[in-house]
């Protein structure tokens, strides 16, 4: 018998102590491939041989019916004697080569790995795919570390492409996640992963079947927008030119201030205020809410979502991560201001937690923040190599190539303010020049310019770039407007005249006044 042909779409991973008590074990099995398992591992840490073959062969005869490979996990004497399609093993069990002698050539060998270099030696030592984990933390059990999916791409960019060894992620992947491990672990090297390996959320579901559909259906959208974003498919025609996004902002303001979205903000406690204040000066509606309790609740009514690093008590951070979390559940946008990363090893350390548990849909920091989030997501040689003095004050030589870089990177809008702000999504970018100096002379400019960006992303929920733009260009436009004022005579009297001139926008002119450069590169 040739070796099966096996899809790792989605890979049920069994246990029988976190069973959901409304059904056995093998209706589980059952449930998740009527739902869409693709793949199952009997995994039985308690029982001894006997009774393992006893269970398994139960399982396998569900599997067969349906057409479904089984492997068993560690006990490669039960997969002998009921002659499963394979096995699977982790780096503490019997050796990938010595699974393989035993196993024959024509089964499926699975290995768990959890770093390149492990990778790379089940892939010399003849492992069919290896199960890439632990990736977020798991009742199942109980890992050193999590890899994040950050850490889940360094491994797939350790694989050459075009090898046959195929890959999964495990731990803690549920419906919620799927979609962004999927997207945000793709590799340069047009990786990505084969399948997702699932215990809880399938076998603690109520219902195995439907969280084995949302599962399949979750991998699979995830799995076609990586590809179409290493393709570099991000269909450019579809996307408004720099002239059409600019042409929009009147639009896009007008229905910001009749709309008035609610935005929830996890801010700082020095900037709260100020950026409360500038959102509602906009039109906006700010909900200032750093209790992590409350996030779901507030994710059915908010717009969208601003994390603002600046205050780190693990509890913002808590609040950060639910209202991320749930967030992407609902699709609203999330906005990253990444306060200092870079300052500390824990504001690195939290900015990396965040863009490994949520999917940002807007970055928006200065020159470092961005410097250290591209570090942080592997950017490093292109911002590195970049970086030096130049008359732009940005700390990069060519700043348009870092924010764009990092943007295709993410898969996300980036946006980096200074004297100049640079905005891309990867495929579109741009200089803006407009903004007086005095905002840089009081707080919290910058995290009123996140902000002002997650009001015009609640608005411009198709094309995050236009609402990056429009919220760099107002808060600049309304800098320029209050410094102009006779009476602004330093940076206290502009923060109150700033938030004025927010309040007193009128569309049109901010087109007018705009000075925005489409940069190609
Ligand atoms: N292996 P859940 S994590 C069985 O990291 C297993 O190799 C892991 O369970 C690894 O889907 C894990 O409930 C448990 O989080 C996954
Ligand atoms: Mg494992």
């Amino acid at each position: 018998m040739s070796k099966p042909t096996v899809d790792y779409s989605v890979y049920l991973v069994t246990d029988s102590g976190l069973n959901h008590p409304s059904r056995t074990l093998l209706q589980s099995v059952e449930d998740s491939i009527l739902g869409g398992v693709t793949l199952v591992q009997l995994r039985e840490k308690d029982l001894d041989t006997p009774a393992f073959i006893d269970l398994a062969r139960k399982v396998h005869e569900i599997t067969k019916k349906h057409n479904v490979p089984l492997l068993i996990n560690d006990n490669i004497e039960v997969a002998l004697a009921i002659d499963t399609e394979g096995a699977h093993v982790g780096q503490d069990d019997i050796s990938c080569t010595e699974a393989r002698r035993l196993l024959g050539p024509n089964k499926i060998l699975g290995i768990s790995t959890g770093t390149p270099e492990e990778a790379q030696k089940a892939l010399a030592d003849g492992a069919d795919y290896i199960g890439i984990g632990t990736c977020f933390m798991t009742q199942t059990k109980s890992p050193k570390r999590t890899l994040g999916p950050i850490g889940v791409r360094a491994i797939l960019e350790a694989l050459p492409k075009d090898h046959p060894l195929k890959t999964v992620v495990i731990g803690g992947i549920k419906r919620d996640n799927t979609r962004r491990v999927v997207e945000h672990s793709a590799g340069r090297n047009g990786r990505i992963l084969d399948g997702v390996a699932v215990v809880t959320g399938i076998v603690s579901a109520s219902d195995a079947k439907a969280a084995s559909q949302d599962l399949l259906r979750e991998f699979r959208t995830g799995y076609e927008n990586a590809s179409n974003y290493l393709q570099g498919q991000v269909s450019k025609e579809k996307k408004k030119s720099i002239d059409e996004v600019l042409q929009s902002f009147p639009q896009l303001l007008t229905t910001l201030r009749e709309k008035a979205p609610l935005t929830h903000h996890i801010s700082n406690y020095v900037v709260m205020n100020d950026t409360a204040n500038a959102t509602l000066a906009l039109g906006g509606s700010p909900i200032m809410a750093p209790s992590a309790s409350e996030a779901q609740d507030l994710s059915k009514v908010v717009s969208s979502v601003v994390l603002n690093i600046g205050t780190l008590t693990e509890s913002f951070v808590e609040c950060m991560l639910e209202a991320g979390k749930h967030a992407n559940a609902q699709s609203k946008p999330v906005i990253l201001d990444p306060v200092g990363a870079g300052a500390t090893s824990l504001r690195e350390a939290t900015a990396a937690r965040i863009l490994n548990h949520v999917h940002v849909d807007i970055i928006k920091g200065n020159a470092g923040e961005i410097s250290t989030i591209s570090k942080i997501v592997g950017c490093d040689s292109e911002s590195i190599a970049m970086r030096g003095v130049d008359s732009l004050g940005s700390g990069f030589t060519n700043p348009a190539a870092v924010v764009q870089a990092l943007a295709k990177r993410e898969k996300c809008v980036v946006a980096m303010t200074g004297k100049i702000d640079y905005v891309s999504d990867g495929v579109r970018t741009v200089a803006i020049e407009n903004g007086h100096e005095y905002q840089g002379r009081i707080t919290g400019s910058g995290c009123m310019i996140a902000s002002s960006i997650g009001s015009f992303a609640a608005i411009s929920t198709d094309d995050h770039f236009a609402a990056a733009v429009a919220g760099i260009l107002a808060l600049n436009l309304a800098g320029e407007h209050a410094a102009a004022r006779d009476d602004v005579r330093g940076p206290g009297t502009f923060r109150a005249a700033f938030i004025d001139e927010i309040a007193n926008l009128k569309p049109e002119q901010v087109v007018k006044e705009a000075r925005i450069k489409a940069i190609q590169l």
